[in-house]
């Protein structure tokens, strides 16, 4: 299919996720895929799953936070995603690698927010106290362009590479932790790989999502009291392989480990 227009970017980007495959970028295929464009798409393709496979939102996920990741995909403009009920994978559980194509795991501090949060004009403080918990994340992502390689409008129609998060159970209040100084540290089958502070994260996560909450404002958007909010991986993520753990120790927040399936 060559992708030209909206519903062939949404269909084609279904395509790819369903039957487990990537693509090359669209892109090549559509020159004229700005970025205004690309957040269509990927309302169209979020609007599809909901319509479709009866998902439900339950979130924002912001993506390319941290120069970590930033340099690893080439691209220095942070974006916004949607977080679906389907992505969702309860801590323990196994990585189900028969439905993913290529994917990585990545640190994250996720928070869940008890007031709406609307832009523009929204300040780290006003984040600060909008934030009900805060929670120790894992992503895990799945490029549907072969070897995670997109521009910055590829990647926003593709969801941000969305496909799964695991949210530790425990939740700490925003007043009771230094977001900017939460240490991580990630191993996979028990070797080290990355480390991190939340400092990472655009200099603060609260500041990233103020940030972010004031650039959905643009597009008419904002973020309710109940949802979920991942601020963006810390370090690069880590790629996840058959029977694969990766484990990451937040210094305030606990721990996670998460093991594929072989
Ligand atoms: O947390 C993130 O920075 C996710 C970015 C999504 C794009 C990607 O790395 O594939
Ligand atoms: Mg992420």
């Amino acid at each position: 299919m060559t992708v030209s227009d909206v519903p062939s970017a949404v269909e084609s980007l279904l395509e790819c996720e369903s039957e487990r495959r990537s693509r090359g970028r669209i892109t090549e295929e559509w020159s004229g895929l700005d970025l205004p464009t690309a957040y269509t798409v990927q309302s169209e393709l979020v609007g599809a799953k909901v319509l479709r496979q009866g998902d439900s939102v339950i979130g924002t996920k912001l993506g390319l936070t941290s120069e970590a990741k930033q340099r690893r995909m080439g691209i220095s403009s942070p974006l916004t995603a949607v977080l679906l009920k389907s992505y969702v994978l309860e801590p323990g559980a196994l990585l189900p690698l028969d439905r993913l194509i290529q994917p990585r795991v990545e640190p994250e501090l996720v928070f869940v927010m008890r007031k709406k949060l609307q832009g523009p004009d929204v300040t780290a403080a006003e984040v600060l106290d909008a934030i009900g918990s805060v929670h120790a994340g894992f992503e895990v992502i799945d490029s549907r362009y072969h070897d995670y390689s997109f521009a910055l409008p590829d990647v926003v129609a593709d969801n941000a590479s969305s496909a799964l998060f695991v949210v530790g159970e425990l939740g700490v209040p925003a007043a009771n932790i230094d977001l900017v100084a939460e240490h991580v540290t990630i191993s996979k089958n028990g070797e080290f790989v990355y480390e991190a502070t939340g400092a990472a994260v655009q200099g603060n996560p609260a500041h990233a999502l103020a940030l972010a909450v004031n650039e959905l404002a643009q597009r008419g958007q904002y973020i309710n009291a109940g949802e979920l909010v991942l601020t963006g991986g810390m370090t690069d993520a880590v790629p996840i392989g058959p029977g694969d753990t990766i484990s990451a120790v937040f210094s305030s927040l606990g721990s996670l480990s998460l093991t594929a399936t072989t």
